[in-house]
């Protein structure tokens, strides 16, 4: 079932990732939550991608953007168990800081989270496209 879907997602999504040396673009439309990590934990990909987060560790998990743009909990869907996922499609270009609520913690003279954090990076897409 989950790989089904992994695989589901893969193909419908394309990532502009030219000029990237990476192997295995294919599986940068996912990115896997672990304990208690993002793997990656940064990740690039143009305006109009998506990402799909895949809980593949024994625990609970969720994605939250720092600056509040999103929350994957909301609809009453609440944290991802392990096994399940949630897929977020990117419409506006910048630099997302995101966090686990339940593996991260706030620092509060800094306002920076550390633990459980990830970088998306959501670029424009290149002219003429
Ligand atoms: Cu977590």
């Amino acid at each position: 079932m989950r790989w089904w879907k992994l695989a589901a997602a893969s193909a419908a999504v394309t990532i502009g990732a030219a000029g990237c040396g990476d192997a295995g673009t294919d599986d940068r439309s996912v990115v896997r939550m672990l304990d208690n990590r993002y793997v990656p934990a940064d990740v690039e990909l143009a305006v109009g991608g998506a990402l799909e987060f895949v809980n593949d560790g024994r625990v609970d998990h969720n994605v939250i953007d720092v600056d509040g743009a999103f929350d994957s909990r909301e609809g009453a869907v609440g944290d991802h168990k392990p096994g399940e996922s949630w897929s977020h499609t990117f419409t506006d270009a910048g630099v997302y800081s995101i966090y686990c609520s339940l593996h991260a913690t706030r620092n509060n003279a800094t306002g920076e989270w550390s633990g459980m954090v990830g970088t998306i990076t959501v670029t424009e897409a290149p002219p003429g496209q």
